[in-house]
């Protein structure tokens, strides 16, 4: 990560906060027997400001994005937490890992250890979250298990993929 000023990155992660806020109202369901999993492309503009200015920033574009979404649309507390603990458990270790060589093979490694995390991750804080939220019994949630691990491995696969096309041009507007 270069320096940045202080001016370009504040002004950069207001913008990112505000297209990822955009982005996550085209949310939509992958799978319909577990329709409270939405897909939305917003936690791609933080991946992205986690790569060019850090962890930190990256979790403020999440938690910028999370409060207006919240705001604006949700209303639904469990629903935005659950968004950001994904998109934590995701971005955290894709970014730990680049960083290890900066190179192409650690960003791809990265992002399979961040799809991997978060998918684990997810698995157990939905099965803590689930049977409160549906009201139904630890037994039941176990059905949704598969569709769950599912519905990340492809949510974070795909945002692997757009992020590691456009990083490099995005990345190049900074230098
Ligand atoms: N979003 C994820 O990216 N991964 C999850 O595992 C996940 N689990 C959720 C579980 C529950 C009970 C709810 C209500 C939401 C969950 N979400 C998850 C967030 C969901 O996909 C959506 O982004 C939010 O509900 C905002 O509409």
């Amino acid at each position: 990560m270069k320096k940045h000023a202080t001016a370009t990155r504040i002004a950069t992660i207001g913008i990112m906060s505000a297209l990822a806020t955009g982005l996550m109202f085209l949310e939509f369901p992958i799978f319909p027997v577990a329709n409270f999993l939405k897909y939305d492309p917003s936690d791609i503009l933080a991946l992205l400001a986690g790569f060019i200015f850090g962890i930190p920033d990256a979790i403020l574009v999440l938690l910028i994005k999370d409060l207006l979404f919240y705001i604006l649309k949700s209303a639904d507390i469990v629903g935005i937490l659950m968004n950001f603990a994904a998109g934590f458990f995701f971005i955290v270790p894709t970014v730990l890992v680049y960083r290890i060589r900066k190179n192409r093979a650690t960003e791809i490694l990265g992002y399979a250890v961040g799809v991997l995390v978060t998918t684990g991750v997810m698995l157990v804080l939905n099965m803590i979250v689930v049977p409160f939220y549906w009201k139904i019994s630890f037994g039941e949630v176990v059905k949704f298990l598969p569709w769950i691990a599912a519905f990340n491995a492809i949510k974070f696969s795909a945002d692997s993929i757009v992020n590691a096309l456009v990083r490099r041009r995005i990345e190049k507007i900074f230098e």
